[in-house]
């Protein structure tokens, strides 16, 4: 069985949701940052990274949410969450959430985890001053040029919407007021309405 390593408020919960659609089976573990549970000697032997998601396979284990993602699509392709056919559709949805995980997601860590960049508390302070920023204008590309509607990829449904749903939940607290982009709100209230999501988030 799939074992999901997780901990709340993390972007772990984009393949929790995703899990939640497949419809099978599958264990959560949840990780305590508090406690720093992801530095534990028995976590960082399944994902050196000492990050979350990571997903355990029979195969090994898997790391980074796009991967994730993309590996849940293809495994069960009957729950129709990526166009695994049409390679050009393919990779928009590599192209977003790649640029979830790369852009949107290092955008938002600069806030909380500036120590990962640099050593002073005046360097932490100036990082975190430009979160606001720099996370308004990501999701101001989302708005206006990615986000199709009703979904990511227009009609579809994929594995872009949970990705989306799961960072969008952090905008606020990076300090970009919902009124901004009243499209991925939009976005936002339709996920909430999912039961994988009312799933995930109990
Ligand atoms: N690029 C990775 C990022 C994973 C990551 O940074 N996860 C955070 C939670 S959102 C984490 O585990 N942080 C723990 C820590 O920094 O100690 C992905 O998208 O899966």
């Amino acid at each position: 069985m799939l074992k999901l390593f997780y901990s709340r408020g993390s972007c772990a919960l984009a393949s929790l949701i995703t899990l939640h659609e497949t419809g099978e089976k599958f264990e959560r573990i949840d990780l305590d940052f508090s406690k720093d549970e992801q530095l534990s000697d028995e976590f960082l032997s399944i994902n050196p990274k000492g990050r979350v998601p990571a997903l355990v396979t029979e195969r090994g284990t898997l790391t980074e949410t796009p991967a994730i993602l993309v590996y849940l699509a293809q495994r069960f392709p009957d729950s129709g969450l990526a166009p695994l056919d049409d390679p050009f559709d393919l990779a928009q949805v590599q192209s977003f959430n790649s640029y979830l995980c790369s852009t949107a997601h290092i955008n938002h860590a600069h806030n909380r985890r500036s120590y990962r960049w640099a050593d002073d508390q005046a360097s932490f302070d100036d990082m975190a001053r430009k979160v606001p920023e720099t996370m308004g204008a990501c999701f101001d590309l989302i708005e206006n040029d990615y986000l199709k509607g009703p979904w990511v990829l227009g009609d579809q449904y994929s594995i872009c919407d949970p990705y989306l749903f799961t960072i969008t939940r952090w905008l606020e607290g990076d300090g970009v007021p919902a009124s901004r982009h009243p499209r991925v709100q939009e976005h936002m209230q339709r996920m909430n309405e999912r039961q994988s999501v009312s799933a995930a988030l109990s």
